[in-house]
């Protein structure tokens, strides 16, 4: 009867102890810097960090938290309109501004999978921790609307000709035919500095004219507001400053 009295006793001590333990590292993780390393962790992070400024990127859009970590965007407050996907044009999506083709494809996983049946993205997030660690940069990632998203694929960003309206009133053009997008001023800074970071972080191989066009950019659209306060939380949570953001 004492050793059984004892016995439980002691498995609630241990509980308790476990417990503690689990708090203790929870807290820790909470306070400290921890290694967001992928996409998938660098997802669940900015859902967080966003929490503070639930604004989509390329049309500055209303975000809404809708249940389980989800954001809708709110088309009907910002004019946004599909071009042919309303279902993907109100999802939001966590987009590479430098796209994934762009630092992956010179890797050797990209072309050379020693995955049977896989290649590209989806070979190098298996078997490269590097690409991991490049697809996971917050630096790197905004929200946008899935159909934008999806339009934009890895074209890159400069001049359109004219000024067509597939979105509605949004100041976002794509030429399919040339493969570029044209974004709206505000953004174009903020473009700019990640495509200068990724070059100086993992060296992705920008050419003359576009580190040209780039520093314009950064020149003319200065970091705002929500972009130094963004950096520095990425900072914290990611462990490395954006050297062009103060
Ligand atoms: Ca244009
Ligand atoms: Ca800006």
């Amino acid at each position: 009867m004492v050793k059984t009295f004892f016995n439980i006793q002691s498995g609630k001590v241990s509980i308790l102890l476990s417990l503690l333990f689990f708090m203790g590292l929870a807290s820790f993780w909470a306070d400290s810097t921890f290694e967001i390393d992928n996409f998938e962790r660098a997802k669940k992070a900015l859902r967080r960090i966003y929490r503070a400024h639930p604004i989509e990127f390329y049309c500055g859009c209303p975000i809404q938290p809708e249940g389980n970590n989800r954001y809708t965007i709110a088309i009907e407050d910002c004019g946004l309109q599909a071009r042919k996907n309303p279902k993907r044009l109100i999802r939001l999506e966590w987009e590479h501004i430098v796209p994934a083709s762009r630092f992956g494809q010179s890797l050797d996983c990209w072309s050379n999978c020693p995955i049977p049946g896989k290649k590209g993205r989806a070979c190098c997030r298996k078997v490269d921790s590097h690409f991991q660690k490049m697809e996971g940069d917050m630096h790197n990632l905004v929200p946008s609307s899935g159909e934008l998203n999806a339009d934009r694929g890895n074209y890159s960003f400069g001049e359109v000709p004219g000024e067509p309206r597939a979105y509605g009133i949004c100041d976002f053009e794509v030429d399919f035919r040339l493969n570029i997008v044209e974004v709206r001023p505000e953004i174009r800074g903020d473009i700019a500095r990640a495509y200068l970071y990724m070059e100086e972080k993992y060296g992705i191989g920008l050419t003359t004219a576009e580190k040209e066009e780039f520093k314009a950019w950064h020149e003319k659209d200065p970091p705002d507001a929500w972009e130094r306060e963004k950096a520095k939380i990425v900072e914290r949570l990611q462990g490395n400053k954006h050297p062009l953001i103060e």
